[in-house]
């Protein structure tokens, strides 16, 4: 099935340079953004994006990274995009990561840190809520088919 779901390159991304790296990987995958750009997080954005993580030991740390300098949002168009992104992506803690996913490759850990590189929602229902967080209906634009080169 076409899916749409929402992907952050967070600032460990940005900062280094690695955005054009991990676009590329959707790319080359055949899926397409219908959405980019770059936003600046604050707490309340943050506290909203991660509410289920509010209150918990890491909540701090984890405002502070995706805080730390504009991120990139965007949304991935293609055949089963919400579970071959996570696929993609990677799991979550840096060395835990497989080589080869996003976060296997560029993800790192500093002190107690983990700059994981990306976030991709993880369902149907979060990928909706997430796309809404950051794009209108008239951001996520439609491609026609037709003019598929
Ligand atoms: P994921 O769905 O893989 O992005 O992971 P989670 O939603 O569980 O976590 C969201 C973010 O919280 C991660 F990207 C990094 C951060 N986190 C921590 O810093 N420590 C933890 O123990 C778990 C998550």
């Amino acid at each position: 099935m076409i899916e749409r779901t929402l992907i952050i390159l967070k600032p460990d991304a940005v900062l280094r340079g690695r955005m054009g790296d991990v676009i590329s990987r959707f790319e080359q995958k055949g899926y397409r953004f219908v959405a980019m750009k770059l936003i600046q997080f604050d707490r309340a954005l943050a506290e909203r994006h991660y509410a289920e993580h509010v209150g918990k030991s890491f909540f701090d740390s984890l405002v502070d990274y995706i805080c730390m300098s504009p991120v990139l949002v965007g949304v991935v168009e293609g055949e089963d995009a919400i579970t071959v992104t996570r696929k993609l992506a990677g799991a979550t803690h840096p060395l835990k990561s497989e080589p080869g996913t996003i976060r296997g490759d560029l993800g790192f850990i500093k002190g107690d840190n983990m700059y994981n590189t990306i976030h991709a929602s993880d369902s149907p229902e979060s990928a909706k809520r997430e796309m809404g967080l950051f794009f209108s209906d008239e951001e996520l634009l439609d491609y026609d088919d037709a003019k598929t080169l």
